[in-house]
């Protein structure tokens, strides 16, 4: 895989596809629902997907594409040769909603080992990349690694639900978690508080249910500032599934699960 190029291709063919999105401001945008009433989907999403798709398959026909809308319509059961993990908006709601606090994200992995991730916040104009051993940028400054700090001093970016009667995890414990620690926030896209965190702005960042584009392009990025990132159990994150996910600073990531985190058995239906 030559890194070199398929970096420089993939900072043009993001920019491109910021333009389009951010042409799109000005027009009247589609909203259908997916799975729920909550779930949303905009014509913004599928298109920014599809031309994505094209982009690649353009740079190279044997690279497979896993992206939230499946516009690839390729069956993506393993992580073999390259394979481009693509999120056209990640935070839709907020594009909808606020026409902010949504970004672009790329991750490209070889052979389950990701080399490239990208994160573009394309409001902000803050473009995140990481190359595998080689760092992380925003706007091609080099990101600090992290420095350590105690859990009582830190930032969490959590959802609210978790802390009245959630289904899938001990409320009271993680009311516990929100008092001990300095503050918490929620942003409502995945990939800008993944960014926090590796940036520092944040100190960590939970979510029940992440799928693999949620988190692909994060995972290459924070790597390279020592950020640290598992399921709620303390696993490495998988590709293929959709699971718990907790990005931290390396110094309280394990003090978050071990001592918050209780997940309750989810019933079966
Ligand atoms: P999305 O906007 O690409 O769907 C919202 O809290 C964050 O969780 C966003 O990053 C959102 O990504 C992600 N997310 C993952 N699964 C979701 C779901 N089923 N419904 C809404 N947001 C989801
Ligand atoms: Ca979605
Ligand atoms: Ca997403
Ligand atoms: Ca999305």
């Amino acid at each position: 895989m030559d890194i070199i190029s398929i970096h420089n291709y993939t900072m043009d063919i993001i920019q491109e596809a910021a333009e389009r999105i951010r042409k799109s401001f000005s027009q009247k945008v589609e909203i259908e629902t997916k799975a729920d009433a909550n779930d949303l989907v905009t014509n913004i999403d599928k298109e920014t997907e599809m031309f994505l798709i094209e982009k690649i398959k353009q740079y190279d026909t044997n690279h497979r594409i896993l992206g939230e809308e499946g516009m690839s319509h390729e069956n993506i059961s393993n992580l073999d040769g390259v394979v481009w993990i693509v999120d056209p908006i990640d935070g839709t709601t907020n594009f909808i909603r606020q026409q902010r606090n949504f970004t672009i994200s790329i991750g490209i992995y070889e052979n389950g080992v990701g080399k490239l991730g990208y994160i573009y916040d394309i409001v902000r104009d803050e473009l995140f990349y990481g190359i595998e051993g080689q760092g992380a940028y925003i706007n091609n400054v080099r990101m600090n690694r992290l420095e350590k700090l105690p859990l009582n001093e830190a930032l969490i970016g959590i959802n609210a639900s978790w802390a009245v009667k959630n289904k899938r995890i001990n409320s009271e414990r993680v009311g516990e978690l929100i008092r001990y620690v300095r503050g918490t926030r929620s942003y409502g896209s995945a990939t800008i508080e993944c960014m926090l965190v590796a940036t520092g702005k944040l100190d960590a960042y939970m979510s029940m249910r992440l799928s693999p584009w949620d988190i692909a392009a994060a995972a290459v990025i924070a790597k390279e500032v020592g950020a640290e990132f598992t399921t709620l159990k303390g696993e490495p994150i998988n590709l293929l599934h959709q699971d718990t996910f907790i990005i931290a600073n390396a110094s309280i990531r394990q003090e978050i699960i071990e001592q918050y985190v209780e997940l309750l058995p989810v019933e079966i239906k």
